[in-house]
């Protein structure tokens, strides 16, 4: 029998969106000791190990934003044309995808840079969903005719300068009336609205069972890797891209959903 502390039930009692049966992942403890030297948080083995526990715990509304990413893949996704996930994980918000279009005649793309993220999500999913897993830096591909590109909670480890040209190659690979998912953390204009904000970030994961230390570890590991940026940089950016219209269609926080239309 799993230890019921360290095993945890992702999306809740639900089967997941991801197997169709519910499955587990490790609880996430990698902040919980006392840590004698900084460290600098890296998408590795270890973090895979607890990936599904973490971000639930970590990020609020994300259980909507996955769900949605294939609501809204279902809309606007075309025959004959790619879905791409940007930064895809374990492939939650693609496998979302999958199951919306439910063999709709859609190539499926997940990529991500980290090698322990493709292997593991090839390994759960790859017998049982059409997902192509692309190892590879999504400011270094070239992407092909799509209709739906989900980024949920990627640009925000990408460096500030290479993401317009970033956003720009995307939008110009996809069709007229295609549909950008961005998901982001966010910093708030104001700085006592920003210092709130993220004092009920922390208050949501001591929610969630997280300690003091755990938070300010976690913090101090993620300060130079995660860099958020306000809303408004990021629709003024959508819109430089070369984007038609756009909108925020999601916020718990300072964390946010936005969609962009080709
Ligand atoms: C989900 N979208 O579950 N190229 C490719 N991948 C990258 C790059 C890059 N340059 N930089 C970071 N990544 C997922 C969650 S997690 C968000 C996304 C989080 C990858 C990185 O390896 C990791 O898997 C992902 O982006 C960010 O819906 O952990 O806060």
């Amino acid at each position: 029998m799993p230890d019921i502390m360290t095993t945890y039930t992702f999306l809740s009692a639900k089967p997941s969106i991801m197997t169709n049966k519910a499955p587990t992942s490790k609880r996430d403890q990698l902040f919980a000791e006392l840590l004698t030297e900084p460290s600098q948080f890296s998408f590795n083995e270890s973090v895979v190990d607890v990936f599904p526990d973490m971000i639930q715990r970590s990020v609020p509304g994300y259980p909507t934003v996955v769900r949605m990413s294939g609501v809204l893949s279902e809309q606007y996704a075309k025959p004959n044309t790619c879905v791409y996930d940007l930064g895809c994980s374990l492939g939650e918000s693609i496998r979302a995808a999958e199951i919306a279009l439910n063999d709709r005649d859609c190539q499926l793309v997940g990529i991500d840079n980290s090698a322990a993220m493709i292997n593991r999500a090839r390994e759960t999913l790859g017998s049982t969903s059409k997902i192509n897993w692309v190892l590879g830096d999504v400011t270094a591909m070239d992407y092909a005719q799509s209709s739906v590109v989900i980024m949920n909670f990627t640009l925000q480890f990408i460096p500030i300068e290479r993401r317009l040209a970033l956003l720009t190659k995307i939008r110009n690979a996809m069709i007229p009336g295609g549909l950008l998912i961005l998901s982001e953390k966010l910093t708030m204009p104001d700085p006592e609205m920003d210092a709130l904000m993220i004092n009920l970030h922390h208050d949501f994961k001591r929610s969630q069972g997280y300690s003091d230390m755990e938070i300010a570890q976690k913090r101090d590991a993620i300060d130079n890797v995660l860099i958020p940026e306000t809303a408004a940089t990021h629709l003024d950016r959508l819109a430089s891209a070369g984007f038609s219209r756009t909108s925020v269609w999601f916020q718990c926080l300072n964390f946010a959903s936005f969609i962009a239309v080709a």
